[in-house]
């Protein structure tokens, strides 16, 4: 009798943590980045720039719920991916606010969280945390902080066409700038393309680890470049849509080519072509729109692959854009002042959209103002995931919360933001040339504190500062209490 308790007991038992596992089914996560995206160049938002053609992000958008006020942790890549990696304000532990946080051993990212709870993680693409570039022995390395598989590069950027290693051994510098050339890294080794375009190779080796029969659910970091420097770099059908003239690649033998000190060096090359003048500031942006497209379709490509194998009713797809638009590559922010390398809102509100078919409301927009800081916490809510990390700064993006701090660190510039109200001492700091034709100036150029109702007026034209000096000193008081509470010492 005994015995047969003990056996119904365990049976019972069996049958519990069997329907646990099933109870709850954790989707497949696809993480969608891309790069310097401008705000009015997002097709989901309804007052989006009408000369922009990504009707594949369209789709997406319409699938899922977008957000007219998402903010990125930091204006410019490395910092911003880190914020989205880990859920949190990257400045916590980069008490400088750089352009290189690293990352360090104690902070947990998404794919850590998310192997621990079963899944099979990959990276594919940029993996840009600002340090220790071109290695794989090092924790800002894919494979070294959760990433199962990774096919992709650490640097800011890489040429768009030369992926090879025959034109490595022929650059004198591949890398010699914040950007590099050359093969890509592949897990623990490299791989070299003698042709192809970036943005199409980094989608058919996505849609290829999509096509794999997993047997654990997967979470997939598909992480573009596009539409980063260099913008010019589109293959001819698509600049031929926009009219755009077709530009020769870097050429390590053309030892004259990109200025009289170059000896054919690469970063010359970026150099030239990463400000405004070789190519025109009012000609910049029909190389955008190409770029842009060209990402579109890669998009629409990716989506196709998810219905084909079956995948789509049970992926969770987050895209959002590391940083606003650059003034150097013809992305319109539209209406937001400012741009990438900025606290403006042009510097860092972004285009963000997440969908789930059934789960997440489809064709909703959301004015709350969210976080990407957001992301991590959404996404292991999703797969079932518990967080016990007080410094985490995101929240769920399915309950926002319209009275929180967002605070931002940038070098020596700082933001804050609760409610309608943001105060910053931004200015435009960072410049190289003059900008693109679309890009709009803040109102004033200085370090002054800036008081805006950022929900009345999103483009900054109006400093309220000398109008609500209690707002101001409130404000300011918030951001030195979060500093004092959170950045490490
Ligand atoms: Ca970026």
């Amino acid at each position: 009798m005994k015995n047969l308790v003990l056996l119904l007991m365990a049976l019972n038992f069996l049958s519990c943590s069997v329907k646990t596992k099933t109870e709850v089914k954790k989707p497949n996560i696809l993480l969608i980045v891309i790069d310097d995206q401008g705000y009015a160049d997002f097709t989901p938002f309804k007052d989006h720039d009408r000369t922009v053609l990504t009707p594949n992000i369209s789709r997406l958008g319409k699938a899922g719920t977008v957000f007219t006020q998402a903010y990125v942790t930091a204006p410019v890549c490395s910092p911003s991916r880190a914020g989205i990696l880990t859920g949190k304000n990257q400045f916590r532990w980069d008490k400088p606010a750089s352009w290189g946080p690293g990352l360090p051993d104690d902070v947990k990212t998404i794919p850590e969280y998310l192997k621990q709870a079963g899944y099979h993680t990959a990276r594919i693409g940029k993996n840009d945390l600002g340090r220790n570039f071109h290695k794989n022995d090092v924790r800002e390395y894919p494979l070294q902080h959760g990433y199962d598989e990774f096919l992709g590069f650490s640097a800011h950027a890489h040429d768009y066409w030369l992926n090879s290693t025959e034109i490595k051994e022929r650059t004198p510098d591949p890398y010699g700038t914040s950007a590099l050339l050359g093969p890509l890294m592949h897990n623990m080794g490299e791989k070299s393309y003698e042709e192809g375009y970036l943005t199409d190779i980094l989608t058919d080796e996505s849609i290829d680890y999509l096509k794999r029969k997993h047997d654990k659910p997967f979470f997939l970091t598909l992480s573009y470049s596009a539409v980063h420097h260099l913008i010019h770099e589109v293959p001819k059908k698509y600049l031929d849509k926009f009219g755009a003239k077709e530009i020769a690649n870097y050429n390590p033998d053309d030892m004259m080519a990109y200025g009289k000190h170059a000896s054919g060096s690469y970063s010359a090359y970026y150099d030239k072509y990463s400000r405004v003048g070789a190519i025109k500031a009012d000609e910049l942006r029909n190389y955008y729109l190409a770029n842009l497209n060209n990402l579109d379709d890669n998009i629409g490509r990716v989506l196709d692959a998810l219905k084909e194998e079956k995948l789509a009713e049970n992926t969770l797809i987050v895209f959002i854009s590391d940083n606003g638009g650059s003034p150097l590559t013809g992305a319109n922010n539209a209406p937001l002042a400012g741009g990438k390398y900025s606290l403006w809102e042009g510097g860092i509100r972004v285009p963000l959209a997440i969908s789930y078919p059934g789960k997440i409301d489809a064709n909703k927009v959301v004015t709350d103002y969210v976080s990407a800081t957001d992301i991590m916490p959404t996404l292991l809510e999703a797969a079932g995931v518990k967080i016990n990390d007080p410094d985490v700064d995101g929240i769920s993006l399915l309950n926002p919360d319209n009275n929180r701090l967002l605070i931002w660190k940038w070098q020596k510039t700082w933001a804050v933001r609760q409610g309608d109200w943001k105060l910053t001492n931004t200015n435009e700091n960072h410049w190289k040339s003059e900008p693109s034709v679309q890009y709009i100036a803040p109102i004033v150029d200085n370090t002054e504190l800036k008081l805006f109702n950022v929900n009345q007026d999103p483009g900054e034209r109006k400093d309220l500062a000398a109008a609500h000096p209690e707002k101001v000193k409130e404000l300011e008081k918030a951001y030195q209490n979060w500093c004092d509470a959170n950045i490490q010492k």
